[in-house]
């Protein structure tokens, strides 16, 4: 591995929750000023993992005086001093991870083994990778001429960012929005989903820890009120989205008009396309991980099988024959392959669009597993005799439920890949290095793997097409969201 983890984290005993959390703000825990709470659950016990402050209007205004207070010094340090605190969270991350791991599949209701060899891995790398930008900005592509301080672009920072994010990787997204947002000088109000509270609350400990002066880095837990009160906040300057198309556009109806910048990362519905030359084991198991990962509640997931004509019947043998090995079970087994959905409504989503299929005469075929009598648990799901017109080749089902459909050229291929409103991610399996550029250039999707599927790296810039919205995160083109320029 590129960067080090603690192998191992099967047991619950290496994280200590509380049985209540406050909002983090102005660098201290305090609750909510209504006093309301929320609690959240294990989704794969439902148990009651802790109870957390609900952040009313008054708590908002709280936190984005508290950001705006602290990007004054902030924006003023040196790159390189920000790039310290960067670099001190990345490597608190790492000594914490084992922790971290833990308390993410507790509460999210993914397997263990994502969380610690996935999530937590690509946490400390997107710090490490935004710490090296801090630095940097103002001698770049993106800032001045290192041979002439007085001209060239100069990259300044937005102001107080505001930050929602979903619920399927809750620490990932927040290192998504943080790591650039800091790095380039911008102070943030960060809401988490209501399911999935825990490990942004566990961050901000680890900022305490790191040293971060207090207002740079605020969390406020809540609901979809939360957000949008945050989002409508006229002390805020910058606006970062990840979640639903819905809510989507409704932020971007509520930032039309206003100074504000926005990105927003929403959903997807990819086609994980397999040619008749290609590897078959290979592809099997990019099936797997495109769809299985992290039960499919992943916004990038190769949702749609599209597979060539002539190798249908072997691939998908290959394929039901991999998914009676995978073991669906308790996330805190190092063995778990697929492990609960996040929550009972997320759980009532892919039943209805499951069940959807079936009716309009899809075929439905899951492998003999059996399911936990408690928490909420979806069988890994496979349609085959899919048409475009089905709602579960068209909608996202954010759930282990694949959709197979069939091709017979590589036009007809394109044509059934782009016929979707979103845009997020594609695959392709061949072996002709042509093939996969052709792909490349006439895939509409921000991005095309080959041979390979849902593989990231923050040096690479991630973000949609059309419904899947718009701006990019990662990589170079993610510090162009938190800078003007
Ligand atoms: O998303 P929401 P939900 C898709 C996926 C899923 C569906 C619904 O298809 O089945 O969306 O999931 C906050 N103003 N994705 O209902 O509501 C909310 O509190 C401001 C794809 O969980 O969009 C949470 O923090 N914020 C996706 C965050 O938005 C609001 C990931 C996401 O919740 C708000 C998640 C409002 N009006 C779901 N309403 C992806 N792109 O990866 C809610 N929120």
């Amino acid at each position: 591995p590129l960067f080090e983890y603690a192998p191992a984290p099967e047991s619950r005993a290496v994280v200590d929750i509380a049985p209540s959390y406050g909002l983090f703000v102005d660098g201290e825990f305090r609750e909510a000023a209504g006093g309301r709470v929320l609690k959240t659950v294990s989704p794969a016990t439902e148990e009651v993992l802790s109870e957390v402050a609900h952040a009313g209007d008054e708590d908002v205004d709280a936190a984005v005086a508290a950001a705006r207070r602290a990007f004054g010094p902030w924006s003023a340090l040196p790159g390189a001093e920000r790039a310290k605190y960067l670099f001190r969270i990345a490597r608190i991350v790492q000594e914490r991870s084992r922790e971290l791991a833990v308390l993410e599949t507790l509460d999210n209701g993914k397997p263990i083994r994502e969380t610690r060899d996935a999530d937590l891995p690509l946490v400390a790398a997107h710090f490490f990778y935004y710490a090296g930008w801090a630095d940097k900005l103002a001698h770049a592509a993106l800032g001045r001429s290192p041979h002439n301080g007085t001209s060239g672009p100069d990259p300044r920072p937005l102001g107080v960012a505001a930050q929602v994010i979903p619920w399927n990787f809750p620490l990932l997204m927040l290192a998504w929005k943080i790591a650039p947002a800091l790095a380039c000088g911008n102070t943030v109000v960060l809401k988490p989903a209501e399911t999935t509270p825990l490990s942004a609350l566990f961050f901000a400990d680890v900022c305490r820890q790191a040293g971060l002066p207090p207002g740079v880095v605020n969390i406020l837990t809540g609901d979809g009120s939360t957000g949008a009160a945050l989002v409508a906040h006229e002390g805020v300057d910058k606006v970062a989205f990840t979640g639903s198309t819905a809510v989507g556009k409704q932020i971007a109806r509520t930032v039309a008009g206003t100074r504000k910048k926005l990105t927003l990362e929403l959903g997807g519905k990819g086609a994980n396309i397999v040619f008749d030359d290609a590897p078959i084991d290979q592809a099997v198991e990019g099936i797997v991980n495109g769809i299985y990962f992290n039960q499919g509640q992943v916004c990038c997931a190769g949702s749609r099988l599209l597979v060539q004509e002539s190798v249908q019947d072997e691939l998908l043998d290959a394929l039901r024959r991999r998914l009676a090995t995978l073991r669906v079970g308790d996330p805190l087994d190092k063995n778990t392959d697929v492990g609960a959905i996040n929550s009972a409504e997320q759980l009532a989503r892919i039943t209805e669009l499951a069940d959807s299929g079936e009716a309009e005469g899809a075929e439905r075929w899951s492998p003999a597993c059996e399911l936990p009598e408690r928490g909420y648990w979806f069988a890994p799901t496979v349609f085959t005799n899919v048409t475009q017109a089905h709602r579960i080749a068209r909608e996202e089902i954010f759930g282990p439920v694949l959709s197979v459909l069939t091709f017979r050229t590589p036009d007809e291929a394109v044509a059934k890949a782009n016929n979707t409103p979103y845009g997020l991610s594609a695959g392709v399996w061949t072996e002709k290095g042509s093939r996969i550029l052709a792909m490349a250039d006439r895939l509409r999707a921000g991005v095309v793997w080959a041979n390979t599927f849902n593989k990231f790296d923050p040096a690479s810039p991630f973000g949609g097409y059309r419904e899947s919205g718009f701006g990019r995160e990662g990589g170079r083109h993610g510090l162009e969201a938190y800078l003007d320029v």
